[in-house]
């Protein structure tokens, strides 16, 4: 994709119009949707897409985006095939699967989350019960678990030991060590309502083989999600550890803030960490958004992300750009000169 960077940044230094930024960024016209086409609906990987679909359905038979966060989420966390969001999820170094989830609602700013917990099929409802019935926003481990139970919602055992046994072997039979980025991947699933609200809400099992205890990006308001209501939402997938300390979606979202493009907004956050992070080459982290204007984009630190893109006319799978290694500027150059 021809993003004519410097085209760009000039123009957001000249403080252009919305509008113009966006011509001026090169973006796609499928970078951006008609009203008549709203909801939008924008998440992480080609399996996203399912969740998608779900979360439409949910909207167009009278549901809340919030529904639709929810319940589409549902679908890749009831997936037993996925080994990094649900159940089916990899299990962290003692055996034991860990779940960490958040949800964010754009009016009134509202957000709920769940880290560590374990036995819930549905950590994202744990995670809206959490915004919706406490006076809190974050609970973890055992108590989280515990305030699941209470609220009714589904809980499941699983033999985490055989599974533990099975992904041990496996890793031993690979010649390879495991490539980071078969090794992990969150939904995190962005919805703008036809009435110009916006949620989101992000799922994962994390790293496998993480700590015991470990919480990634994904629970934290910020890192794996976030959503301002007056301008857009962003999620994150990838290392947590590479999201969390740069409090990567919410760059993203002050990125957009500034009048980016949901896709030079995620590249911008992805150039911003790979410049002040000497292993920029090993980041493997990638960002999806929307905005307020019906406008999404993706990017990555690795070429070839794919994330899935649905509104009432069309439910895709696209590829996002990946940032060079050559193309973040100067590794450690970030305060003298303001660059995005
Ligand atoms: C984590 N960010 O726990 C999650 C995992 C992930 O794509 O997104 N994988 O670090």
């Amino acid at each position: 994709m021809d993003m004519t960077r410097r085209k760009f940044v000039s123009g957001a230094a000249l403080g252009l119009a919305t509008t113009t930024l966006s011509k001026i960024s090169g973006a796609e016209p499928d970078g951006e949707i008609k009203k008549g086409e709203m909801p939008l609906i924008v998440s992480t990987w080609p399996f996203g897409k399912a969740s998608n679909d779900a979360g439409l359905k949910v909207l167009q038979e009278g549901g809340t985006i919030l529904d639709a966060v929810e319940q589409g989420i549902w679908v890749t966390e009831s997936d037993v095939h996925n080994q990094s969001v649900g159940l089916a999820g990899a299990p962290n170094a003692a055996g034991v699967v860990q779940l960490d989830s958040c949800i964010m609602y754009g009016p009134g700013h509202k957000a709920g989350s769940v880290g560590a917990i374990e036995g819930i099929r549905h950590p994202i409802s744990a995670a809206r019960r959490v915004m919706e019935k406490t006076p809190h926003v974050m609970l973890v481990g055992e108590g989280a678990r515990m305030f699941a139970l209470e609220q009714g919602l589904e809980s499941i055992e699983v033999d985490t030991h055989e599974k533990y046994e099975t992904w041990k072997k496996k890793r031993a039979s690979e010649k390879q060590p495991l490539r980071k980025d078969k090794n992990h991947d969150t939904i995190a699933l962005l919805v703008l309502g036809a009435d110009g609200n916006i949620a989101g809400g992000c799922s994962t099992s994390g790293l496998s083989g993480k700590l015991p205890g470990r919480v990634g990006d994904s629970p934290i308001i910020g890192s794996g999600l976030y959503v301002d209501n007056d301008v857009g939402a962003a999620g994150a997938t990838g290392l947590g550890e590479n999201v969390m300390r740069y409090c990567g979606s919410f760059l993203v979202v002050e990125f957009m803030r500034q009048g980016l493009h949901p896709q030079e907004a995620c590249l911008a956050a992805i150039r911003r960490i790979a410049r002040q992070d000497p292993r920029h080459t090993e980041l493997s982290i990638s960002f999806v958004a929307l905005d307020k204007h019906g406008r999404y984009g993706a990017a990555s630190s690795a070429q070839g992300f794919q994330y899935s893109v649905t509104t009432n006319s069309k439910s895709e799978v696209l590829t996002g750009p990946g940032v060079g290694n050559l193309d973040i500027g100067e590794v450690g150059g970030n305060r003298p000169k303001i660059k995005p």
